[in-house]
């Protein structure tokens, strides 16, 4: 039986780089997300970032016995969370169009009044780099307060080169300045902005004449785009996808969330990473999807602040075998949340997902949707040491609380000193 100790010599002679976690119950999260991967009584080793053993503590090997342990006190572990959809980066909110819609303005109607999305556009432009920085650096630290530690950040509110850049930049520097990995997506087919109204063709020629400047400074991971009636129609996202292909970015589309516009069919068509929200997605949409690989990305916070009746094809897309993940949609309009447990809780309530398929959609489901399953979302050999403890009995607790669970220990890239964030 091996004992937790802490011997700080280890760590500052250097002698010994690797860490061990002991006295917990670990849901790995790495059985194809068809289960928890539940291992009992177990321990983690990790060495420079990464997990070199993870099984019983029976089992641990001699070598790694002595390395400086972590007592979890009996809690369950988890994969760190992943955020895989959000526009954490903006500047101001829009409690203004909350209490409009609340006296039966739609969104779609704030929309085509110019405000909604361009709302947040006039806001982020007149906002400098530090302003963007100062206000969305503390939304991501309640997001990585709850567990999260990769988050995937979209530009979308600048629609010019200039502001699309300082939002990216922004979104980078979180990730060079916390304890979160950063996936970036290019959002430029966000919105129609008022100097190319009547232009739509136009305006996304300006798109893709942005991506090579931000793609050449290293800014862009991955393009999205949001195909509806009230943004751009499938053949200008087509266009879009095109651009990103030719520099050999993946895609990824904000797709059937207000009505069918055959989005999933063209994300698919691009073998893209995922189409978003899925409200009214198409069996042919789903039945690409699943030949394509395309992960569903289900946003319920959107759903419940717009008060959505309509819910995405939940059984048709597991009879399907399409991977689902959970996201936050963390956004001044239409998801004003920063928990993504909160969001599991969502996930099944209003829409039916088993607490275990909500928590795939937040680990190995969510890494799978950014291109990243090799290196994050489950708990295996090899991939990167981003682990949570919870005080919790089971792991369907992180989806039964309303109010989102905050976990006990936050471990990132093998390193637990940022517990307290
Ligand atoms: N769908 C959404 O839910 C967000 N963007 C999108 O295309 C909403 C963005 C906003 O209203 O600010
Ligand atoms: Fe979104």
């Amino acid at each position: 039986m091996i004992k937790p100790n802490r011997n700080p010599l280890q760590d500052s002679d250097g002698a010994q780089s690797g860490r061990l976690w002991l006295n917990v119950d670990i849901a790995t999260m790495g059985d194809g997300a068809r289960s928890y991967g539940e291992i009992r009584d177990g321990a983690v080793v990790a060495e420079q970032g990464r997990i070199v053993w993870i099984g019983p503590r029976s089992e641990v090997p001699a070598a790694y016995r002595g390395f400086a342990a972590t007592d979890c006190h009996g809690g369950w572990m988890t994969p760190g969370l992943i955020d895989c959809h959000t526009h954490v980066v903006y500047a101001g909110n829009r409690s203004d169009e909350f209490e409009a819609r609340l006296s039966g303005v739609s969104y779609e109607d704030i929309a085509r009044r110019g405000g909604g999305i361009l709302s947040s556009v006039r806001a982020v432009r007149q906002a400098t780099e530090d302003e963007l920085f100062t206000q969305s650096s503390k939304r991501v630290e309640r997001l990585m307060a709850g567990g999260v530690t990769t988050v995937e950040i979209k530009s979308g509110y600048g629609l010019t080169l200039d502001a699309e850049r300082r939002m990216l930049r922004v979104a980078r520097r979180i990730g060079n300045q916390l304890s979160v990995r950063v996936s970036t997506s290019f959002l430029g087919a966000h919105a129609l902005p008022p100097e190319y109204a009547g232009r739509a063709d136009e305006y996304i020629d300006a798109c893709v004449a942005m991506l090579p400047a931000l793609v050449a400074e290293g800014l862009v991971d991955v393009v999205d785009a949001f195909c509806e009636n009230i943004a751009f129609n499938v053949a200008q996202v087509d266009r879009m996808f095109d651009a990103a292909s030719r520099l050999g970015l993946p895609v990824k589309l904000h797709a059937e969330q207000l009505s069918d516009q055959g989005g999933a069919t063209l994300v698919a068509r691009y073998r893209g990473l995922s189409a978003d929200h899925v409200e009214y997605l198409s069996t042919e949409g789903i039945a690409a999807m699943a030949k394509a690989g395309t992960v569903v990305t289900l946003l319920p916070g959107a759903f419940y602040f717009l008060r959505e009746t309509k819910v995405p094809p939940i059984a048709e897309l597991r009879r399907m075998s399409v991977p689902m993940a959970v996201a936050t949609d963390s956004n001044p309009g239409t998801s004003p949340m920063l928990s993504v447990t909160q969001a599991l809780n969502m996930a099944c309530v209003l829409f039916r997902l088993t607490p275990q398929e909500a928590l795939a959609g937040a680990t190995i489901n969510a890494a799978r949707a950014l291109g990243l399953a090799s290196e994050i979302g489950s708990l295996e050999v090899g991939k990167a040491a981003d682990m949570l403890v919870w005080d919790i009995s089971r792991p369907a607790d992180l989806s039964y609380s309303v109010s989102g669970s905050t976990p006990a220990m936050r471990v990132y890239n093998g390193d637990d000193s940022s517990r307290a964030i």
